[in-house]
């Protein structure tokens, strides 16, 4: 038997092509459901593990396994990989840039200690690891137009600290323990079916539900501010696109991927295209100064060059499919 990390028996390795079994952390927020769904119809509905530390809606819990799971708590995270013979972990639980910055303790340990675990994790078991990044990982001091995967960084949230902190550990892990770490830069996911929580990038989201319900919105950004922006089948196909292609294409193992950049202003007028009546406003909040020091533009060249990355959604096809399913959410 191979010495691996302080045990005798030899780890089971999974071969390329085989059914991966993947548990997914924090698996009730904006991305996990949808994730969860699309890799249930690919791999099989018992070999995808959702998990996070709150019960679950009834309709979660009947699409498939669903368990506890405190990425806090190492033993316990253990016990899930060997009991459920877990191949690919998708790290998602995090706490978002605008609620990191009212409880910066909270966001170090679950952003940074959390993280740690799931490193340990990959390397003692072998796993191929997914862990979001994000625009939120660049700073003032980054080029904003075009952002690209290599620059400065330097954030100023404890968001995209801890977020700098995964990628360099991810891929330090990588080069010296050989853990198959893969991470994607998101921008900010726009989806009907979940919402995003405690972002920076939420107005985009919550727009729509606002105009459908209520005819007006109340913007806390300004009307000018640019940020990159995603809809979520675009990014959950980015994921699996980068899960699944074979580790010799990635030259990099942080990759930024992009989809469209739009100012408030700018998703106002395509939203008008569908919806002509509504009333906007503009008070921007501490969420602004966050804002301000991101990406504007991004470059994904390399993830397109490297495994093809290519997104579907421009604004005007963004705008008509949230608003077909939050009408029919809203009749
Ligand atoms: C946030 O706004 O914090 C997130 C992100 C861009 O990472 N949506």
């Amino acid at each position: 038997a191979r010495f691996f990390n302080g045990m005798t028996t030899d780890p089971v390795v999974r071969e390329e092509g085989d059914t991966p079994r993947v548990l997914i952390t924090g698996s009730l927020g904006q991305l996990g459901t949808g994730l969860a769904k699309i890799l249930r119809t690919k791999y099989g509905r018992d070999n995808i593990i959702m998990s996070d530390i709150i019960k679950a809606p009834k309709q979660i819990v009947e699409s498939g396994p669903y368990i506890y799971a405190d990425i806090l708590d190492f033993k316990n995270l253990q016990e899930i990989i060997v009991t459920h013979h877990i191949d690919w972990l998708i790290h998602f639980s995090a706490l978002l840039s605008a609620i990191g910055e009212h409880n910066v303790p909270l966001a170090m340990r679950v952003n940074i200690e959390g993280l740690h675990n799931v490193m340990e994790l990959a390397k003692q078991y072998r796993l191929r690891i997914f862990v979001p990044s994000t625009i939120g990982a660049f700073g003032p001091d980054s080029p904003r137009n075009p952002t690209p995967d290599l620059c400065v960084q330097r954030p100023r949230t404890i968001y995209g600290v801890s977020k700098v902190h995964g990628e360099l550990l991810g891929e330090y892990y990588q080069h010296k323990f050989g853990v198959d770490f893969r991470c994607l830069r998101f921008p900010g996911v726009i989806s009907a079916d979940t919402h995003p929580g405690g972002g920076t990038t939420d107005y985009a989201v919550q727009i729509f539900h606002d105009v459908i319900k209520q005819g007006k919105f109340q913007c806390y950004l300004r009307p000018n501010t640019r940020l990159p922006m995603m809809y979520i089948d675009d990014c959950l196909r980015s994921l699996i696109e980068v899960m699944e292609v074979p580790e010799e294409k990635l030259k990099l193992r942080t990759y930024n991927v992009a989809a469209i950049s739009f100012t408030p202003e700018e998703l106002v007028q395509a939203l008008k295209k569908l919806i002509p009546e509504f009333h906007v406003s503009y008070h921007p909040d501490s969420r602004q100064d966050i804002a301000d020091s991101w990406p504007e533009v991004f470059d994904d060249s390399n993830a397109r060059n490297d495994w093809g990355w290519k997104p579907e959604y421009d604004i005007d096809r963004l705008c008509e499919v949230m608003v077909d399913k939050l009408q029919a959410k809203y009749p």
